[in-house]
């Protein structure tokens, strides 16, 4: 019964954002270098940046930042001189940016072949429907709990509008485990390298280089993240 709650307000969120993130945009240029994300996933302003690099079908490394985490929040302070997220780091140009917004147009600009869809530009509409996604999941993706840090950056496969995804990638940003996010949207070029990896064309897919361990599953997901990371 719970289960299927925490799949149906996830997919509420999805609603919310009218599918945004379920199939990829017209692409550009592609990065040699992989871009940077620090966010938290309850963060109705980072749910526009991670959308945007599904529709650019953008692989990046994340490292979460909820509200109570001791790693990456202070990493974000350093370099950029404030908490706030999201906050972008592309090696590729040197560029560091916080606002959601100028992410966004960034990149669409760098790597892209378009404009954002209308949900995604400037103004209210996008403002007012990433909330109403954060609030169909309150508190999930918010807050740290205490975890083991993982000595190599966790892998996993998904795409920003899965309603299952998204209950795998609250568990990694509550525990703060930073993670090689390959985005795998409807259209992704990536996908027949994906199903060569793991088989099927299924996500959430987790790759823990850590353990060996690889699974489908977001509950099994979680309860991986759990057994092996989080610390009472
Ligand atoms: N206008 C900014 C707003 C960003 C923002 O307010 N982010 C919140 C999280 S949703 C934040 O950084 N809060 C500080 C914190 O979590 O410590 C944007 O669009 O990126």
């Amino acid at each position: 019964m719970f289960r299927a709650l925490d799949v149906a307000t996830s997919l509420l969120a999805t609603l919310a954002r009218g599918g945004v993130g379920i199939r990829v945009g017209r692409l550009g240029p592609r990065p040699q270098k992989l871009l940077e994300l620090y966010e938290f996933e309850a963060c109705p302003y980072c749910r526009k940046a991670r959308e945007a690099l599904t529709l650019l079908d953008l692989d990046a490394l994340v490292f979460p930042c909820p509200k109570g985490g001791p790693r990456y929040r202070e990493q974000v302070k350093a370099r950029g001189g404030k908490y706030q997220f999201p906050y972008l780091v592309d090696p590729n140009t040197g560029k560091e940016l916080y606002e959601s917004d100028d992410i966004v147009a960034y990149l669409f600009e760098h790597y892209g072949a378009g404009k954002p869809p209308a949900l995604l530009g400037r103004g209210m509409l996008s403002d007012v429907s990433t909330g109403l996604a954060s609030a169909a999941r309150p508190g999930f993706g918010a807050r740290y709990r205490p975890a083991r840090a993982p000595a190599q950056p966790l892998e996993l496969y998904s795409f920003e509008a899965s309603p299952f995804c998204r209950i795998a990638r609250e568990a990694l940003c509550s525990l703060e485990l930073p993670y090689r996010l390959h985005n795998v949207a409807k259209g992704s070029p990536k996908r027949d390298d994906f199903v060569r990896r793991s088989g099927k064309m299924q996500v959430p897919y987790l790759i823990d280089p850590n353990t060996g361990a690889a699974m489908f599953e977001s509950a099994a997901i979680v309860r991986y993240l759990e057994k092996t990371y989080a610390q009472p």
